[in-house]
């Protein structure tokens, strides 16, 4: 989290892949990790919607050997927790109203939770509407706040700065059609003083642009990067995310 910190009062942004267990087959992962290793990607985060398999420790740990990365989990419910990563984002849904993503999950991760030493930091998560459904909406049962709810999304943002969450994450859902709009995460970025990671939906250089433009600290890519793992050939990003990246590797 201090690295998190430290870039964005740096102005350094980061940019995070998203890997989902449920999509990844521990025998061919070799290629994979070697164009993580040649993007400009800072941080790895690691989880799905639905994920229930039993090779999330030995695909994290194959991470840890062949990257430098930080790796963050990023769980849809209690069973995704591996004490190999990092650290994990300790998620709040706090755009739905279903007790289950507010507090329910949180308290059945306490006791797994506590024989690690992963890094626990308490992420906000609102879920934008972004065209279509989303895996996110369908399992978490939740409404997606609408596109041009700019000042709500904000207010539930600082409401999650004011309740202690360390950062906040702006999701479409992951393919969604269409990414959060540029305003919206301008308006919460200006209410707020935590780091901001926006995701879900974001699939060229000009939208990760748009994204750090617009205030994101962090940029979340998945589907972009699994569907193609020369994605970040293709869309080189800004020199500012690889000077963060050396940072990282060395610190
Ligand atoms: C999903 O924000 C992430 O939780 C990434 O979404 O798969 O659309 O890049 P994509």
């Amino acid at each position: 989290y201090k690295t998190i910190l430290e870039a964005k009062s740096g102005n350094q942004k980061l940019l995070a892949i998203l890997l989902d267990p449920d999509k990844l087959d521990l025998e061919s992962l070799e290629p994979l990790i070697s164009k993580i290793n040649q993007s400009p990607a800072t941080h790895l985060l690691v989880g799905g919607s639905s994920f229930s398999g039993t090779h999330l420790d030995e695909l994290i740990l194959l991470l840890k050997q062949k990257t430098t990365l930080p790796v963050l989990l990023f769980p849809g419910n209690p069973s995704q927790i591996s004490a190999e990563a990092d650290g994990i984002l300790f998620l709040q849904l706090l755009s739905g109203r279903n007790p289950e993503y507010l507090i329910e999950h949180q308290i059945n991760a306490v006791p797994v939770l506590e024989k690690t030493e992963l890094e626990i930091i308490s992420t906000g998560y609102l879920l934008i509407e972004s065209g279509s459904k989303t895996a996110v909406e369908r399992v978490s049962q939740t409404k997606p706040l609408a596109r041009n709810n700019l000042n709500y999304a904000a207010q539930i943002a600082k409401a999650g700065e004011f309740m202690g969450n360390k950062l906040i994450y702006l999701e479409a859902g992951s393919g969604a059609q269409k990414s959060v709009p540029s305003e919206m995460i301008s308006r919460v970025a200006e209410r707020i003083t935590i780091p901001l990671i926006v995701g879900g939906g974001i699939r060229s250089k000009g939208a990760i642009d748009d994204a750090f433009r617009a205030g994101a600290d962090m940029v979340v890519i998945g589907t972009a990067f699994e569907n193609d793992t020369g994605f970040f050939e293709k869309n080189v990003t800004d020199s500012q995310v690889l000077n963060q990246k050396s940072q990282i590797k060395n610190a």
